[in-house]
């Protein structure tokens, strides 16, 4: 489209490119960009509708600050917001130390915004207090690729390979719902005649378009994996020589998997000895084969040793970096929650998928930043401690929160907002008032997709340009402009500077060498319309879209296999919580909703919080399909509406957690290595509600 600015959508993972082409109403047309090879021009209804948020009505312009606790927010100038931030950060570490100031970011951020936030942290406040929200979503995956692989890219190929597989099993996976253009690829493979197999308590729409359905219980996929390992072992059907000549540990694993017979892992995950065994000869005896789990799979307390399962599996079978069409993946989710867990956001991590616990990796950030690496603070503890631990010896009392909503999407959100409120000074960027920015002492306005230059990373490893189409409204600023500003204050400006080519360049040089290594990717070549994954260590290197052809990136050039067992962590159901919650994602929203319920067309199509249950569940109980009904778990309770369907197991109630509330039910049992929260599976109890108590409408839930 001539004139139009090609950049991409605000929301997942897929980053589909979009055109913005200018309107005279000051809202620009936004439509699908052909050429991109990811979508190829195809849109979800989120991101046809995201024009929306720019010249929204509700959308911020002015700074906003409470006088003192329980006052309402009113406007302020921005050097009066940024000064009340300043001096809290100086008073409150003076008196309770570095620590006591922490950063809270999010996936959607840019990679210049990634980097530098967590520069900040660690330069300008030299606090340990910094995670992101990209621990309750890649963490487990990432967790499990980092010690087989030794690196962790969500997809080690294009997304197009989908194509290519000659069978697919997607576990805990729902991409016809959360990336519907990404559906164009699995179709064309089962247009040449592919098999796919999706495991999901319900029957997706993924799972209705696919061959098998394995309907299993939330929480076994462990079970399922190392069962269909115990299979292939049986049967004969690993791949011997690509085990000897491409892994280590293979002998521990088949020690593990021995008691996981199929009778015994059926009355496990409750898929039947028959589907167990047609699934397992699929994938052995395909040309092609590719294993994906995502967050059905790896939001769980074994969440890293039930991705370790899968891909145990998938390395048994040969496939990782067999030829195209095959292999292990996991399907990222947030705009940039790849870039994110490569630029140092997390409380683990610096730029490059660095080690902050590494002394080599610390000494070449710190030369990069100008810094001694004896100035950088140790690694912190994850998001969700981060919250728990607010106000007590070591946690935080002043927090910098930007790009997440976790009043709404942290687990046990009770808790979380209370730990919130306990802080000193809670200062929140956004473009909306989201429930978190409505808690905050300091709410400073943030420009928003179509108004800032930068890159992101989607799930394939692909470095992508966000580009400007229109002016920010006046009087907003970008991050990069308020990090610059308030590091001035705090004496270290000369760090931040607020140019986001700038920032990227910096980033490169400290990527260099590392594994997320960005050195050879320039907004030049970008712009030039090179198609670059990362990574790509100079300017003349092509960049890497497929990984593990020839060796994995480990000193022995082998994938690791690591034995794990299923132990069955899931809180188990019992008389007062007969039934097992899960949760994930509706087709319309996005998220915490802060952005799609502010949407005219997606709220009105979901305007508020359901949940799906059976008919037998229901029929006991009395509970009719658009009835208001009570789920109450050991943590919390919320009131949604019930929605009939024979597409969830009997057992299993879902519900979406894109409204408040539904994450007063969740658990924050946290994985043991990875610190992902099991949102995934909890006991929940159902009771039908009096007519008169409403569920809480879109007005109420807004905002
Ligand atoms: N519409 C929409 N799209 C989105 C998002 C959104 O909020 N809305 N968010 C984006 C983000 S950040 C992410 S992370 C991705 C997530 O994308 P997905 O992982 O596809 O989404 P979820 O709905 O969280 O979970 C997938 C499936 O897991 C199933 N499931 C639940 N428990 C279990 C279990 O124990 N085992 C198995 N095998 N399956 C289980 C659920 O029924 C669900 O269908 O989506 C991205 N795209
Ligand atoms: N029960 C349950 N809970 C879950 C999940 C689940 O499956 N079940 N999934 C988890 C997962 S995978 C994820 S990723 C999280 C996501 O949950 P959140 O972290 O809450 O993510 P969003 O709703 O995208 O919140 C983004 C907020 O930042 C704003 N924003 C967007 N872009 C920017 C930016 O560039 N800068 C700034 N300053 N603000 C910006 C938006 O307006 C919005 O208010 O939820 C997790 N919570
Ligand atoms: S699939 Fe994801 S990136 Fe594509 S339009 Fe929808 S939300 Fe945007
Ligand atoms: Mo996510």
């Amino acid at each position: 489209m001539a004139g139009a600015t090609r950049t991409h959508c605000p929301y997942c993972s897929l980053q589909c490119g979009i055109h913005l082409a200018s309107r005279d109403n000051g809202i620009p047309e936004l439509t699908g960009w052909e050429d991109f090879p990811v979508n190829r021009g195809g849109l979800c209804m989120k991101g046809v509708n995201a024009a929306e948020l720019i010249g929204h009505p509700e959308r911020l312009t002015v700074p906003l600050a409470r006088d003192r606790p329980g006052l309402p927010l009113r406007p302020v100038s921005w050097d009066d917001a940024l000064d009340r931030v300043a001096s809290a950060i100086k008073r409150t570490q003076q008196r309770y130390g570095r620590n006591a100031v922490g950063c809270f970011g999010g996936g959607g951020l840019t990679n210049e915004k990634a980097y530098q936030l967590g520069k900040f942290a660690r330069v300008a406040l030299r606090t340990a207090n910094v995670d992101y929200n990209g621990r309750f979503c890649m963490s487990s995956a990432a967790e499990a690729a980092n010690q087989a692989f030794g690196i962790d890219r969500g997809l080690p190929f294009p997304l197009s390979d989908l194509a290519a597989a000659d069978v697919v099993l997607l576990v805990g996976s729902n991409p016809a719902d959360t990336m519907p253009p990404a559906e164009q690829w699995l179709e064309a493979g089962r247009e040449r005649g592919a098999c796919h197999i999706v495991v999901d308590p319900r029957q997706t729409s993924t799972a209705k378009l696919a061959h098998r359905h394995l309907r299993s219980l939330p929480g076994t996929d462990l079970a399922l994996a190392n069962g269909l390992l115990y299979i292939a072992i049986r049967e004969g059907l690993v791949d011997q020589d690509y085990i000897a000549r491409r892994t280590t540990g293979f002998e521990a694993v088949r020690r593990a998997v021995r008691a996981d017979w199929p009778d015994r892992t059926e009355r496990t995950t409750g898929v039947s000895v028959a589907d167990l065994t047609a699934t397992l000869r699929a994938l052995a005896s395909a040309r092609s084969a590719m294993i994906l789990t995502a967050r059905g799979a790896e939001q769980h307390a074994d969440g890293t040793a039930t991705v370790t399962a899968w891909i145990n599996l998938a390395l048994a079978l040969g496939l990782p970096g067999r030829n195209r069409g095959s292999g292990w993946g996991t399907v990222t989710g947030q705009g940039n929650g790849q870039g994110g867990r490569e630029h140092g956001l997390k409380a683990d991590q610096l730029p490059g998928y660095r080690k902050l616990a590494d002394p080599t990796d610390r000494a070449q950030v710190a030369a990069v930043w100008g810094i001694r690496p004896g100035e950088l603070p140790e690694p912190g503890v994850s998001a969700y401690e981060m919250f728990e631990r607010i106000g007590t010896e070591g946690g935080m009392r002043v927090l910098l929160l930007g790009a997440s909503n976790p009043v709404v999407s942290a687990p046990n959100a009770t808790r979380v907002a209370e730990r919130l409120a306990a802080l000193d000074l809670l200062v929140v960027t956004d473009f909306f008032l989201s429930e978190s920015a409505r808690l905050a002492d300091v709410v400073l306005p943030t420009t928003q997709f179509a108004e800032e230059e930068g890159t992101l990373t989607n799930l394939e490893g692909r470095v992508l340009r966000r580009r400007r189409a229109v002016p920010a409204p006046p009087g907003v600023r970008t991050e990069l402009e308020i990090w610059h500003a308030l590091a001035e204050r705090l004496g270290r400006g000369e760090h931040f500077p607020a140019d986001p080519r700038v920032v990227y360049d910096e980033l490169r040089r400290a990527s260099a060498g590392g594994i997320a290594d960005y050195s050879g990717i320039s907004w030049d070549r970008l712009d030039a319309g090179e198609e670059l994954f990362w990574p790509c260590p100079d300017e003349t290197h092509p960049g890497t879209p497929r990984l593990f052809t020839e060796s994995f990136p480990a000193p022995d050039g082998r994938a690791r296999f690591v034995a794990v067992s299923y132990r069955g962590t899931t809180e188990r159901p019992d008389d007062r919580y007969p039934y097992l919650l899960t949760t994930g994602r509706s087709r319309t929203h996005y998220q915490s909703g802060a952005q799609t319920r502010r949407n005219t067309a997606l709220a009105a199509a979901e305007p508020n919080a359901y949940a799906e249950i059976h008919p037998e569940l229901a029929a006991p109980l009395g509970i009719a399909s658009g009835d208001a009904i009570r789920l109450t778990t050991r943590r919390g309770s919320v009131v949604v509406t019930a929605r009939l369907t024979d597409a969830i197991r009997s057992d299993t109630v879902f519900v979406p957690f894109h409204w408040p509330r539904v994450n007063n039910l969740t658990s924050a049992r946290l994985d043991l290595t990875s610190r992902m929260p099991e949102f995934k599976s909890c006991a929940v109890s159902v009771t039908a509600v009096n007519s008169r108590v409403r569920v809480p409408d879109f007005k109420e839930n807004h905002g």
